[in-house]
Order: structure tokens, then C-alpha cells, then sequence
């Protein structure tokens, strides 16, 4: 019998941009780029305590939190692999206060690169799956220089989006807008492979992912809905759920995006000025791209969060995704509010 045929990351994006038209030239070259970066991230996260990479480094970001050594690592790796290429007109992250403008030594092309280098940071040190998160957009129309403003477009605006996980394999997990598609990363030969093509979530499921420690906090629909999932088949819902929290959304949206499930990190009384804890910008909306491309959905609990139009580059929101039928349940019980 012949052996399935592999088809290399780099293959599936030349054949995208020549059948489809999908991917423009510069947008496979940033792709590829991204990948690369995430390979060498990959590498370092493996060597874990033989490379001298884990641990706090001693610095805070703009959000306040203190940024591990591999948050600082995987964010320079990023910028060093995806800054001279060309492709690229600025890149946004989580760990950078403002955005980083490709300095004037490298030629400018026309994306937006915006990132979280490394998803999941409380799970480095104890050696549990995180990842990193992308999205790409255009640069709007006739603009010449680089500034903020250019970057707080809505994730329907999303050119690319995806993420990579670091966890029992490299998995890395892409959309262009023609549904999802995932890639194994091949140690041996160095290269991402094609695993799985044409990604679905069903639309029902009996397993939920949230916080539950938060549960006092929480605003009555999310309250109702998780009430209604702990009561099982004698409840309201005549079934039993299961429970996951990973506390890396890389790790919980890859499940989901696997076998189904509903993610929510909503609003909380903790801080009730916060939307919410997650990111819109380099967070919720490339995983709302990834699970509305896959047939799921995702919702702030009141509107869709791709078409929520973002004021802040490090603006927070709230978020519920995963099956539809679920998602559409949990955002059904906020109308009215
Ligand atoms: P990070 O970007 O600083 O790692 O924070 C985001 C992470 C998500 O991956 C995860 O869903 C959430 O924070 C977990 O938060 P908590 O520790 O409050 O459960
Ligand atoms: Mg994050």
C-alpha cells in the first residue's frame, strides 16, 4: 500500500495561492513566516528547564501581569522572524505596550501582524500545553505611515488567523476564510504537515470549559447556564455535562475545535469595568475567526465579537465560544439585559 502522501505547510500554501487565489504572495510569505517563528518557539518550550527558560523574568507588561522568560522570548522570536521580510507593515502584541513599527532599514508590505507570543503563561512552569495566537490584517487603503489607529479594525476584517499549541505535539491550526485546517509539526524533518483539513465542531455538546472558581462573580445568564449544566439529566437540560479548564485558551479552543465544547471567560464582578479578562485584538477574535470557520460561534453574550469594533489595541472583552447551539443558548439567556 502506498503511504498517505504528505503535504508540508509550505506545499499546502503554494497550492492555496495558485488553485484558489486565496493567499496572495505576501500573505503566504508571512504565513510561513509565523510558522517558522512558532517551530523555534516550540523548540525552546521543549527544552524547558535545560534551556534556562522558565520562570518569571522580573518585568511587567502593559497589562500589569509579570511576563515569564518565555513571554519575552517567544514575543522577540516573532519580531526577529517576521520583521525584515518585507511583508509586514507593523506588529502588535500583548506584550508590548504600543505597536511596533518595521523599522525603515526593511522594505514595508502591507499586513498587520498582532499576537499573544505565549498564550497561557500560568501553565509554563508546570509543564501544561500552551500556545501562540495570530491574526493578520490589511493595512487600511491609501495609508501611508504606520500608527495605532490602523490596527483597531473588527475581526470580520481578518485576513489570516490562527494559533499554534505547544503541548503533547506541535500543532498548528490556520484559517484564511475556507474553513480550518491543522498542521502537525514533524520534529524529524523539521516541518509542519497537513493533519487535518475542512475542521468541524458539532453544534450540540455535554462538555463545558469555564473557571469555576469564579462562579460568585459571575453575571446571572452565565450563572443560569452553568446552574443549568451541573444539574444534569434530572435539570433542565436532561443530560449530563463533562468539565474542562486548561486555563490556556490555546489548549481549550483546540478541544473544541477536536470534539466540541463551549469556552467562556465572561465578565465578572472582580473588575466590573473590565469587559472581560481575554484580549479582543490578539485573543478572542482570531479563535471567533477559527470557531465560526469551523461551523461554531462566538459571542460576548450580547453581540457577535468579530463585528465589535475595538477602541484600544489591548482592549478586553468577554467571551463565549464553541458549539453553536450552546453559544447561542448562553447569549440567548443575556438578551433583555
Ligand atoms: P495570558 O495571555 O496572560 O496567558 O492569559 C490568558 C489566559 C487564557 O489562555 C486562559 O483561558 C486564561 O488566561 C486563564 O485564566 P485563569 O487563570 O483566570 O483561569
Ligand atoms: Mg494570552
Amino acid at each position: 500500500m502506498t503511504p498517505p502522501k504528505k503535504i508540508s505547510l509550505t506545499r499546502y500554501l503554494v497550492e492555496q495561492q495558485r488553485i484558489d487565489g486565496l493567499i496572495p504572495g505576501q500573505l503566504r510569505l508571512l504565513l510561513e513566516v509565523v510558522a517558522r517563528a512558532c517551530k523555534s518557539i516550540s523548540h525552546a518550550v521543549n527544552k524547558g528547564a535545560l534551556g534556562g527558560v522558565l520562570g518569571s523574568a522580573d518585568s511587567e507588561n502593559v497589562q500589569g501581569e509579570i511576563q515569564k522568560k518565555l513571554d519575552i522570548i517567544a514575543n522577540e522570536v516573532l519580531i526577529e522572524a517576521n520583521e525584515w521580510g518585507g511583508h509586514l507593515a507593523g506588529m502588535a502584541s500583548e506584550e508590548m505596550d504600543a505597536i511596533y513599527v518595521v523599522p525603515n532599514r526593511y522594505p514595508k508590505g502591507e499586513y498587520l501582524l498582532l499576537f499573544d507570543p505565549l498564550d497561557g503563561s500560568s501553565n509554563i512552569d508546570v509543564n501544561v500545553s500552551i500556545g501562540t495566537i495570530f491574526s493578520v490584517l490589511h493595512m487600511p487603503e491609501g495609508d501611508r505611515g504606520v500608527d495605532e489607529g490602523d490596527f483597531l479594525q473588527p475581526g470580520n476584517r481578518q485576513v489570516a488567523a490562527g494559533y499554534c499549541v505547544y503541548g503533547p505535539q506541535t500543532t498548528l491550526v490556520l484559517t484564511v476564510g475556507d474553513g480550518v485546517v491543522m498542521f502537525t509539526l514533524d520534529r524529524e524533518q523539521g516541518s509542519f504537515v497537513l493533519t487535518q483539513e475542512n475542521v468541524r465542531i458539532p453544534a450540540d455538546t455535554q462538555e463545558f470549559a469555564i473557571n469555576m472558581s469564579n462562579m460568585r462573580h459571575w453575571a446571572p445568564p452565565v450563572r443560569r447556564y452553568i446552574d443549568e449544566c451541573l444539574a444534569g439529566k434530572e435539570g433542565p437540560r436532561g443530560k449530563d455535562f463533562n468539565m474542562r479548564w486548561i486555563a490556556s485558551m490555546v489548549a481549550d479552543v483546540h478541544r473544541i475545535l477536536t470534539r466540541g465544547g463551549v469556552f467562556m471567560y465572561p465578565w465578572d464582578q472582580r473588575e466590573p469595568n473590565k469587559p472581560g479578562k481575554l484580549r479582543l485584538m490578539y485573543e478572542a477574535n482570531p479563535m471567533a475567526w477559527l470557531i465560526e470557520q469551523a461551523g461554531g460561534a462566538a459571542t460576548n453574550g450580547k453581540e457577535r465579537i468579530l463585528d465589535i469594533q475595538p477602541t484600544k489595541l489591548h482592549e478586553r472583552v468577554s467571551v463565549i465560544l464553541g458549539s453553536k447551539n450552546e453559544v447561542e443558548r448562553v447569549t440567548s439567556y443575556h438578551s433583555g439585559l
